[in-house]
């Protein structure tokens, strides 16, 4: 531990030649023969045993045969002058992990006949495994894709997050409104972790901060009474596809000093010394359910400072065991991927550790920490920049505080040096705002302190520069970039749709899969005259299509009959998002059926899911709204049939690896300019989904890789949205266009809401203001028509298998792959 002032044992350099670990045997004899032996001597458990405990035998099995490689990949990059990058994440969505090993091991058949020994399928088995839902939505997954890729590409990268004991909370619908239950995904126990308490940290908080001069007169300063808790790391392998890889994502859970809990003890307080520990413990305890709405919560911003500082502690410890010692090539050797603001308090944490513990001068940290921090932006929306207010920082982390004022003041000389009298400039670019209250701009912060800034997708990188981050641009250029974001096909097509992988690497082989650019060789079958593919592509959807009924009819209770047009929208329950839009055509649709208009539209099976953040009311009546509408239009007899509608519950990764497959038309249809980039386009992209969507984000680089012939455009872009607010008429879209009017008259009248009335109140009054920031109603008309062209297309089966075919043979640019060869390529320079 050499925080705050505590020392820890100098370590030995590991050497460079440790030996290498011997491989396990990969048969499925010696699979089966491990698999029993943990099931019987070590799980005392037969045949017939609840298939949970047959879930851990595997798991175990399996991980034993990761062990060498994990070793081994460790060993080769401990060696001094390597340079290795961290990627800082306050969530990694991984999700369940046995049957992504199995696949990058190619261990399939083998896992097979040893749980065949026991009357066990892979596929119920692996149901067994918890997601770990250690994330809310994009940005948690966007990191768990990272790491896949980065394993499969064999570049130096360690994940550094938190070992939240409480994930991303599960979703109950009760009378059709969303119920919160802890995620206690920890409680069978987590096989694929491993503690490493050897290497725990000490992490500060509180106390105050005391300045002298040191023996050679140096001004210094002590972060001093400091209550300290202890981050202990665990472990999880991250396995590449097939190349004996094996990455490491570290996460920290928190813990009561022992030191601490003894004073108070002694002193006689036994349930302030428990109180503390509690304290300690609660760090690490739940994830924040909140998805773009920053609220500012103390224990927030300790997750925060607790993964910054265990994190540069540890990565700094590494780097001296690999055998460096000067710290003037730090940069050169370390690199830190910040995700999002989250960890950005890692700037002043990296040089509160070069000044205090590692003396270093003022000049020397700033420039190792300037060269090694670069920062992701993940949104648009300004209720998602996070700010800290001062009165927080003063009391939880004083010393951090001085550095990030010492930060901003030479920032700022530096500004009015460039635009000297620009009074206004530099209020604007300050990195702590003065109105309202003192707060710290966590973005400005990141900024200052990296070397690279990205966005996620192109649109995205373009706003930033001429919009939030404009000033900044005008400054340091070259610092911003863009990273368009990407999905690792290992899981979203390898795993999740094994019917339609194997017809694919029937015709171009198995390349593809480390290498998506492979799949433009698809292109070609597409054209007609290719009709036995079409047929094997069409069955293969059918199949994942019937999967997915099965999954809708056992947790929604509604049938979905797998001719039907399957259309889907899954993701965080958002505003921007526009669930709402979705819920208008669909009453659009059953308005029609009723008034008899049946010509020219398909029979459609409409599955929504996803979580709203528990505080986020809107979101919550949103939810409310689509099970109300799917009660009433699922059980009208009218209907017959022509259109179903479900909410699908706890929607979470393992839902999505059976959802994406089983798509035909995928719904992107956020408000131009607010959806950063979406990463769930780009999973039913590569399953052969066709997308609806508005020109935003990442949807323009698929229309772009798919052309305007395969995809559904729709709405008004990002300029067109800013060019109308303040001039926005809700109404005026409502006189023009009777089938708007019939749905909105339909939502008035209670129709869907018998019984409760007036609870669609709130939402009738959000999409009729003139201050609708999302502008539901504008993209009405534009949407529906785009929804016929839909129909349309989908009446043509040889035309829809085409574009199904040519989504996926157009989608290799999206793969995480291609994202990190960027990154690497241009921020990280691994070799
Ligand atoms: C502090 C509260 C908070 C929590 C999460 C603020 C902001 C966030 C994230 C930035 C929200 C998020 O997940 N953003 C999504 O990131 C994905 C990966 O880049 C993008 O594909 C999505 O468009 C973006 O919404």
């Amino acid at each position: 531990m050499n925080s705050a002032g505590t020392t820890m044992p100098d370590e030995k350099p590991v050497s460079p030649n440790r030996i290498a670990l011997k491989q396990l045997p990969d048969s499925s004899e010696a699979l089966t023969e491990d698999f029993q032996r943990y099931q019987f001597y070590h799980l005392g458990r037969f045949h017939g045993c609840p298939a949970v405990y047959t879930y851990h035998a595997l798991a175990w099995t399996l991980r034993d045969r990761l062990m060498s490689d994990w070793m081994n990949t460790y060993a080769e990059r401990d060696q001094p002058g390597k340079r290795r990058a961290y990627y800082l994440s306050l969530e990694f969505l991984i999700g369940r992990a046995l049957s992504n090993h199995v696949l990058n091991l190619g261990l399939d058949a083998a896992s097979r006949e040893a749980l065949q020994s026991f009357g066990q399928t892979l596929e119920t088995v692996a149901e067994e495994e918890t997601d770990a839902g250690l994330g809310n939505g994009g940005l948690g997954r966007l990191a768990a894709c990272f790491m896949d890729s980065c394993a499969t590409l064999n570049l130096p990268v360690m994940g550094y997050g938190i070992h939240y004991e409480y994930g991303m909370f599960r979703q109950h619908i009760e009378n059709g409104y969303q119920v919160e239950e802890p995620d206690h995904w920890l409680r069978d126990g987590n096989p694929w972790e491993v503690e490493r308490s050897e290497f725990t940290c000490r992490v500060p908080f509180g106390g105050h901060t005391e300045h002298f001069h040191d023996k050679t007169g140096i001004p210094r300063a002590r972060w001093a009474d400091t209550s300290d808790v202890l981050a202990i790391p665990y472990d999880m392998p991250i396995s590449g596809y097939r190349n004996h890889a094996v990455n490491t994502l570290r996460l920290w859970k928190s813990a009561a000093t022992d030191v601490f809990d003894l004073n108070e003890f002694n002193a006689g307080s036994y349930s302030e010394a428990v109180q503390a520990k509690n304290h300690a413990e609660h760090i690490s305890m739940v994830l924040y359910p909140n998805d773009s709405s920053e609220n500012g919560k103390e224990l927030r911003l300790r997750q925060q400072y607790f993964l910054a500082s265990a994190s540069l502690q540890d990565a700094l410890r590494q780097w001296r065991a690999a055998g460096n010692s000067n710290l003037m090539q730090f940069a050169e050797h370390n690199v830190f991927q910040m995700n999002d603001t989250h960890p950005t308090i890692a700037v002043a944490e990296l040089m509160r550790l070069l000044l205090d513990d590692e003396r270093l001068q003022w000049d020397e940290a700033w420039a190792i920490t300037s060269r090694c921090m670069a920062y992701t932006n993940h949104t648009l929306l300004p209720e998602a920049l996070e700010r800290w207010p001062v009165a927080l920082f003063e009391r939880l982390l004083p010393r951090p505080l001085e550095i990030i004022y010492e930060i901003n003041a030479r920032f700022l000389r530096q500004v009015a040096i460039k635009w000297p009298g620009d009074i206004d400039r530099q209020r604007r670019m300050s990195i702590i705002e003065e109105e309202p209250v003192r707060q710290i701009r966590m973005a400005w912060l990141a900024i200052v302190g990296s070397f690279s800034i990205n966005g996620v997708a192109a649109l995205h990188s373009r706003l930033l520069k001429e919009g939030l981050f404009r000033d900044f641009v005008e400054l340091w250029p070259h610092k911003f970039n863009n990273k368009t974001n990407g999905v690792t096909p290992r899981r979203w097509v390898a795993h999740a749709n094994p019917g339609m992988t194997a017809l694919i690497s029937s015709r171009i082989g198995e390349g593809w899969i480390a290498d998506l650019s492979h799949l433009a060789r698809l292109k070609p079958l597409a054209a007609s005259g290719n009709e036995a593919f079409h047929a094997e592509w069409r069955a293969a959807k059918r199949a994942n299509k019937v999967r997915l009924a099965a999954l809708v009819e056992a947790e929604c209770g509604v049938t979905f009959d797998p001719s039907a047009l399957f259309d889907v929208q899954v993701k965080r329950i958002h505003e921007y998002k526009r669930q709402l839009l979705n819920v208008l055509h669909v009453i659009h649709l059953y308005n029609r059926i009723k008034h008899g208009h049946l010509e020219g539209s398909v029979n459609r099976c409409v599955l929504i899911g996803g979580k709203a953040a528990p505080g986020y009311v809107m979101a919550k009546r949103i939810i409310k709204l689509i099970n109300s509408v799917a009660d009433v239009v699922n059980n009208d007899p009218d209907v017959n049939g022509r259109l179903k509608v479900a909410f699908l519950p706890n929607y979470r990764v393992s839902s999505m690896e059976i959802i994406a497959p089983a798509t035909d038309l995928s719904e992107q249809i956020s408000t131009a300019g607010k959806e950063a980039s979406g990463t769930g386009n780009m999973k039913f992209m590569m399953n052969g989904a066709v997308t609806i969507g508005t020109y935003d984000g990442a949807n323009i680089e698929i229309l772009d890789a798919v052309g305007e012939d395969n995809f559904f455009l729709f709405g008004l872009r990002a300029d067109e949205v800013e060019a109308l607010r303040g001039r926005y008429q809700p109404l005026s879209y409502m006189e023009r266009d009777p089938a708007l009017r019939q749905v909105i008259d339909l939502l008035i009248s209670g129709h869907f809401n018998p019984c409760e009335p007036g609870i669609f109140d709130m939402i009738l009054g959000a999409m009729m203001s003139p201050n609708d920031p999302w502008m539901v109603l504008a993209d009405f008309r534009t949407y529906v028509d785009a929804q016929e062209r839909v129909d349309q297309a989908w009446q043509d089966e040889a035309r829809w298998t085409r574009m199904s075919i040519l989504n996926t043979a157009s989608s290799g640019f999206f793969s995480t792959d291609r994202t990190m060869q960027e990154y690497n390529a241009d921020i990280w320079k691994l070799t």
